[in-house]
């Protein structure tokens, strides 16, 4: 692949944009090749969290490649659109955790890659936006859907309609973002909370994010409803069998061999 580089350490799959030329910002083979990355990280059973940053300290993703945007027609813009929003889809629905490392600008589609991420890590220098409508555009990978539901619809209208750019300090008090931390430790706080995750069982993180995903979606009785299901179906599995017998046992349980 020409613009990203996957690492797999520890059952942590780093998956990196670099094209930072551009501050890391995204044409159809970026995103195609990103499509085929989160693809690879999610089917290998070897790999538990994916963690998604952007190469270099001054971009995470700085939005969608405005000098391709500038040749398209309408057709074109659905296409481009479509293709952005099914990553996006992509990496809500893994069934791994995908963290969000934002090294800095993540701008317009930037801002909509982290939305779709499950947790957004932020390093001090990492600056957020949706500037589309000073482009003439809206956000069109699922910012003014996505960004209602994160931070509520007051702070998404203000920070759609005016395209103003928050510090990361701004984006933790409206809880856009989980964490900040200085630059030179966002990978170590990224990977730290990766391994939290990684000691507990797959199968009960998938059931969590399904119920999650979808529960916001629904009315809190439907939610209810898909909960207690997925809750009862996990005791069909060995992994909840291992879980409640290595607390019984005394022991740690062993969840990924
Ligand atoms: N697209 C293409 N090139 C970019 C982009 C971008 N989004 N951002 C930066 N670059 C390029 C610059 O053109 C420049 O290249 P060159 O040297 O060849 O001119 C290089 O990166 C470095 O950028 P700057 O010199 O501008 O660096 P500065 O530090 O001065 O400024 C900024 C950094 C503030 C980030 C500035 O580059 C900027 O404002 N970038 C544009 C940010 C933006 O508006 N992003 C949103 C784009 S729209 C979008 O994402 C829509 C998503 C949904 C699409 C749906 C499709 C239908």
């Amino acid at each position: 692949m020409k613009y990203i580089q996957i690492e797999i350490k520890e059952h942590i799959a780093t998956i990196t944009i670099d094209r930072q030329h551009a501050l890391n910002s995204l044409n159809s083979e970026v995103i195609a090749e990103m499509k085929e990355s989160f693809e690879t990280c999610i089917s290998d059973s070897n790999v538990g969290v994916i963690l998604l940053t952007g190469a270099g300290e001054k971009a995470f993703i700085a939005g969608a490649d405005i000098k391709s945007m500038q040749k398209m027609g309408k057709i074109e813009a659905l296409m481009f659109g479509k293709r952005g929003q099914d990553l996006t889809r992509i990496i809500e629905h893994s069934p791994k955790p995908v963290i969000a490392a934002v090294n800095g600008f993540a701008l317009g589609g930037g801002c909509e890659i982290g939305l779709a991420c499950h947790i957004r890590i932020a390093s001090e220098n990492a600056k957020f936006a949706q500037p589309e409508v000073q482009l003439g555009l809206i956000p069109g990978w699922g910012g003014t859907q996505r960004l209602p539901r994160l931070v509520g619809q007051g702070k998404a209208v203000e920070i759609i309609t005016g395209g103003e750019m928050i510090s990361a300090k701004e984006a933790l008090d409206i809880g856009l973002v989980n964490h900040v931390v200085p630059l030179d430790k966002l990978l170590d706080k990224s990977r730290q909370v990766a391994q939290s995750i990684l000691k507990n069982g797959p199968e009960a993180i998938r059931m969590a994010l399904v119920c999650i995903n979808q529960g916001m979606n629904m009315t809190l009785d439907q939610g209810l409803d898909l909960e207690v299901k997925a809750f009862s179906d996990l005791f069909g599995t060995g992994e909840t069998k291992e879980g409640l017998a290595a607390f019984v046992n005394k022991r740690k349980p062993n969840f990924r061999n």
